[in-house]
């Protein structure tokens, strides 16, 4: 007799927290559902959450720890991995300085509790100034603009898309991506509701997306200039006395030196280099500024780009001076249900960047990280501080950080990388130990992270709903810091979890005892919960298994901010010193074809090409370009184009679109398996081109050394 049970579980793939019904018997999924009676996404789910089954049995997915030897992996126990590690890291570290030792996490990070909670304690274990992210990748611009607008780089303000009447998006795509710094399940339905009550969706996109396609209006924007466009958008609120606080009057400082930091980005100063009529973007501006509640939203079409802070920052400017900033249907602040980072009322300090400088580049220091596309600088470049060895932690900086080549030819170099992932591929081929965790149905999960970026308050803890025999992630990473602490490979990692608590305890100021038996991740959620705003434990989260709704977002000013100055700062220096660069670009010739990125649906950067059920239909690899470009450079649908950049040059499959804007060529990234080393056979067997290969490791978003792999000046010709 087989007995069926349902569990219910947040699915861990993506930004919009989607809840999953999953129906098991005897340890294996029967079937995967959206779950109707949650709180937040309703039954809604993407082709990918109704895949984790598929990617809970892959069997490419390692089951068993791998071991470098004589040049070729080998399954080993455990004991014999950390055994390896033992061996081989703290010898570097003992010889070369904490600094040789780098650490990667990468987007699947912000999705695990283990690295979310633990993953801290290895980076400070490490010691080192060579930690690298996705951030540097992804979203670093925004944490950098709000740091220094609102005091806490996670005070980042989310549109209030169920109640605004105007919504203004620029470079993003929530109908394919799901969402991303908006977690908010089922876009399409919310920006319907949104429609149907009247309201205006405005996109502005080099491509006519998916979410163009539902917008109101969208506008084919040239890549890399969005702050100029948000620059001139201020300019007329200014010039037009369009300027209105409302309730943020005694909350903002600042407002004199934006008005005058625009006045020389006219419509008109613009338009050529934005590629909009001066008269669309006075009547932008305009609508904006006329509409009652009107949100700005900008994603990573706004923040991987030359002028990611800028355009970041003006972002939040714009919901500022026309008053929607914190205010319902506007920019609001989420409240989550523990670890609201922006909670402590009462803090002040400044935030700051910059506070050390990468050893061969001088890039800044953002938030404790380097920019990534300085690793294989760090790598290569010998001298003292020089990366020997590299952990990796849920990431594939191989395909998704730029010059990727030239980091393929790095890792190769090291002396040592060991990798938490549940994969052999492009990056952990370089590893000599690989590590793997249980995939997502097999933990427990809890959005720390997406719950203070949620559209609205929402709770939500899932426990594991299926065996595994792999240890989880954080008793991986804990077994690595008793090895770094010099415990050896057989360390206590029980010991070590209580002085984990015992400190996240003192933190929060609670005694550690009144999470009673809980261990793990468990104890520390419970603590954040029960130090958090809404009175409740991880018990009251763990009786409602739909999650637990605790309402639209509410305005929180002014205790959400932690600046010095207790206020809004609209103008701060580090952020207005990037805008004689923006100013430069008004007189900068444009490059005749540039290469943007794109999302696809049944994807997820680098690492579900594996997922069978996933391949095929419009989730190819190829290079998306405009009708009259195709025509000019003699390449017909389904022709093969080589495109070039000063890093590295790729054969790809053209698809003629008129959804792009004359002169941008779309390639996804993510993309690239066929190369020799990996255990992907269904990825391997559908490669692609790995795009990163043209990024330029040179060309960066400068306060936040985020990369850019939007806009990326190309050479394209038949193959
Ligand atoms: N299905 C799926 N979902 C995903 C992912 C995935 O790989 N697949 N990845 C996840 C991750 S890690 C993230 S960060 C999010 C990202 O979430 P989104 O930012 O919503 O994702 P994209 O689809 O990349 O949308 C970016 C858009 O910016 C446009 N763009 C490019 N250059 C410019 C420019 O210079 N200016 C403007 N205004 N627009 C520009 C692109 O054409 C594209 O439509 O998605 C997440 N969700
Ligand atoms: N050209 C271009 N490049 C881009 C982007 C773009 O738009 N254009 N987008 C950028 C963005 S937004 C991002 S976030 C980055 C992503 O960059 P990365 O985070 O480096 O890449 P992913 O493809 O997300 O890699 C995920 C890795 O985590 C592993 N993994 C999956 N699940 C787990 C797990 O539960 N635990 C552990 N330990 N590992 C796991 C996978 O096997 C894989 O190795 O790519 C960036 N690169
Ligand atoms: S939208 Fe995101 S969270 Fe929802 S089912 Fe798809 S991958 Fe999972
Ligand atoms: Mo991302």
């Amino acid at each position: 007799m087989r007995t069926m049970t349902t569990a219910y579980a947040v699915c861990p793939l993506c930004e919009a927290t989607c809840g999953l019904a999953v129906t098991a018997a005897d340890g294996r999924i029967a079937s995967v559902r959206g779950d109707r009676e949650d709180v937040f996404s309703r039954g809604f789910i993407c082709p990918k959450g109704a895949s984790i089954a598929a990617l809970h049995d892959d069997p490419d997915r390692l089951r068993a720890p791998l071991v470098k030897r004589d040049g070729a992996f080998v399954e080993t126990s455990w004991d014999d991995a950390f055994a390896e590690i033992d061996r081989r890291l703290p010898a570097i570290r003992a010889a070369h300085g904490n600094d040789a030792v780098a650490a990667y996490i990468g987007n699947p990070g912000a999705h695990s509790l283990s690295s979310l909670l633990y993953g801290r304690v290895l980076l400070k274990t490490l010691g080192t100034r060579n930690v690298y992210s996705a951030s540097t990748v992804d979203q670093m611009p925004k944490h950098l603009s709000s740091g220094y607008l609102f005091g806490d780089p996670l005070s980042i303000p989310i549109p209030d898309v169920d109640r605004t009447d105007f919504l203004l998006m620029l470079g993003a795509n929530p109908l394919v991506s799901n969402g991303s710094l908006l977690t908010a399940p089922d876009m399409r339905g919310r920006l319907k509701a949104l429609q149907r009550r009247g309201g205006r969706i405005v996109l502005v996109d080099p491509k006519r997306t998916r979410t163009a396609e539902l917008a109101d209006e969208h506008l084919a924007i040239r890549p890399g200039t969005d702050a100029l466009l948000l620059a001139s958008l201020v300019n007329v609120l200014f010039a037009e006395g369009r300027v209105r606080l409302r309730d943020l009057a005694d909350h903002v400082a600042g407002v004199d030196e934006i008005s005058a930091l625009v006045s020389d980005f006219t419509p008109d100063a613009v338009a050529a280099a934005v590629g909009l009529d001066a008269d669309t973007i006075v009547r932008l501006a305009r609508d904006l500024a006329a509409a009652d509640r009107a949100a700005v939203y900008g994603r990573i079409g706004t923040t991987v780009q030359r002028f990611g802070t800028l355009a970041s920052w003006l972002v939040d400017v714009l919901n500022v001076l026309t008053g929607n900033l914190d205010r319902e249907g506007g920019a609001m602040f989420p409240l989550a249900v523990g670890g609201q980072m922006n909670a402590a009322p009462g803090r002040r300090r400044a935030f700051r960047h910059d506070r050390w400088r990468s050893r061969v580049r001088n890039l800044p220091e953002v938030l404790g990280e380097l920019p990534v596309a300085t690793l294989a600088d760090e790598i290569t470049t010998p001298g003292e501080g020089q990366v020997r060895a590299l952990i990796t932690i849920g990431g594939n900086p191989c395909l998704s950080t730029p010059n990727a080549e030239q980091l393929d030819a790095a890792l190769a170099s090291l002396d040592f990388m060991v990798s938490i992932d549940p994969y052999l591929n492009e990056t952990t081929r370089h590893a000599d130990v690989i590590l793997p965790g249980p995939p997502p149905l097999a933990r427990e999960h809890f959005d720390v992270v997406f719950h203070q970026l949620s559209v609205r308050n929402v709770a939500h803890w899932t426990p594991a709903v299926l065996p595994t025999d792999l240890p989880a992630e954080w008793e991986t990473m804990l077994r690595l810091v008793g090895i770094l602490a010099g415990q050896g490979p057989a360390n206590d990692v029980a010991a070590l979890d209580d002085l984990v608590a015992a400190d996240a305890a003192t933190r929060v100021g609670l005694d550690v005892a009144v999470t009673g038996d809980r261990r793990g991740p468990a104890r520390l959620v419970d603590l954040l919960v029960r130090s958090g705003p809404y009175g409740l434990s991880l018990a009251d989260l763990e009786a409602a298994p739909h999650g637990l709704d605790l309402g639209p977002l509410q305005p929180r000013l002014p205790g959400v901010l932690s600046t010095a100055s207790g206020k809004i700062e609209l103008a701060p220096p580090a952020l207005i010193a990037d805008v004689p660069r923006l100013r430069a670009e008004l007189e900068r010739a444009p490059h005749e074809y540039v290469l943007i990125g794109r999302r696809q649906l049944r994807s997820n950067n680098s690492w579900m090409h594996n997922v069978e059920p996933l391949v095929g239909g419009d989730n190819r690899c190829t290079a998306q370009l405009h009708p009259d470009d195709a025509a000019k450079l003699g390449l017909a649908d389904g022709a093969l184009a080589r495109i070039t950049s000063r890093t590295g040059s790729l054969t790809v499959p053209v698809q003629v679109t008129d959804a792009l804007r004359p002169g941008v060529i779309s390639v996804p990234h993510g993309w690239g398996h066929g190369v020799d080393g990996v255990r992907t056979a269904v990825a391997s067997a559908h490669a692609g081109v790995n795009s990163n290969v043209l990024a330029d490791d040179l060309l960066l978003d400068e306060p936040s050394g985020t990369a850019v792999l939007n806009g990326i000046p190309v050479e394209v010709a038949p193959a």
